[in-house]
């Protein structure tokens, strides 16, 4: 099988873990980042002819390397080079999640975008163009409610797209 690896980036509570374990079911292992207290939790899924690994990164407001899980994330995306970042943003609190997506596209990685939450934003009248989103990040966007599984396939067919047009 061909081999993908993917992390998942987001602010605590965007829904990081739901689409992790949405994506992987009980293929995971939960461990600790080398030398650090923090939880780092790994898991694969497949995928018409691909392996997926995912790694759930620690949830961060930002990458600019205060916290430990800061730190964590940033160093994972710059050395391990996943071949997509998956950068989860809260659609009921876009803007405030918009600060670290754009921190994700400035390490100049492959990376698409998951507008969780999508159930809380329209309970709540918030619309959002996903198309002018998608052109303005220059990613591919896709729609979810992890917590029912809502977008997850459709999820998973985007990182394949996401990684074929940028090994292409
Ligand atoms: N209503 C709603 N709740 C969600 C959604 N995704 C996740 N949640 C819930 O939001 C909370 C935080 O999710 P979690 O996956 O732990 O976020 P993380 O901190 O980014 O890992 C949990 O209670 C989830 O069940 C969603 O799309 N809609
Ligand atoms: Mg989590």
């Amino acid at each position: 099988m061909k081999q993908l690896s993917v992390a998942l980036a987001g602010n605590p509570n965007a829904g990081k873990s739901s689409i992790f374990n949405a994506l992987t079911g009980s293929h995971q292992h939960v461990g600790n980042w080398p030398g650090k207290t923090v939880e780092k939790k790994e898991g694969k899924f497949q995928r018409g002819e691909y392996e997926i690994r995912v790694v759930d990164l620690p949830g961060t407001y930002s990458l600019t390397a205060f916290s430990p899980e800061e730190v964590i994330a940033r160093d994972y995306i710059i050395n391990q080079k996943p071949d997509v970042v998956i950068t989860v943003l809260d659609a009921a609190n876009l803007e405030r999640n918009l600060y670290l997506a754009v921190q994700v596209l400035e390490l100049g990685v492959p990376v698409m975008v998951t507008l969780n939450m999508t159930d809380i934003a329209d309970s709540r009248g918030i619309k959002i163009d996903e198309e002018k989103l998608g052109l303005a990040l220059r990613a591919r966007v896709v729609r979810t409610i992890a917590s029912k599984g809502e977008g997850i396939e459709k999820l998973a067919d985007t990182i394949i797209q996401t990684a074929e047009e940028t090994r292409a």
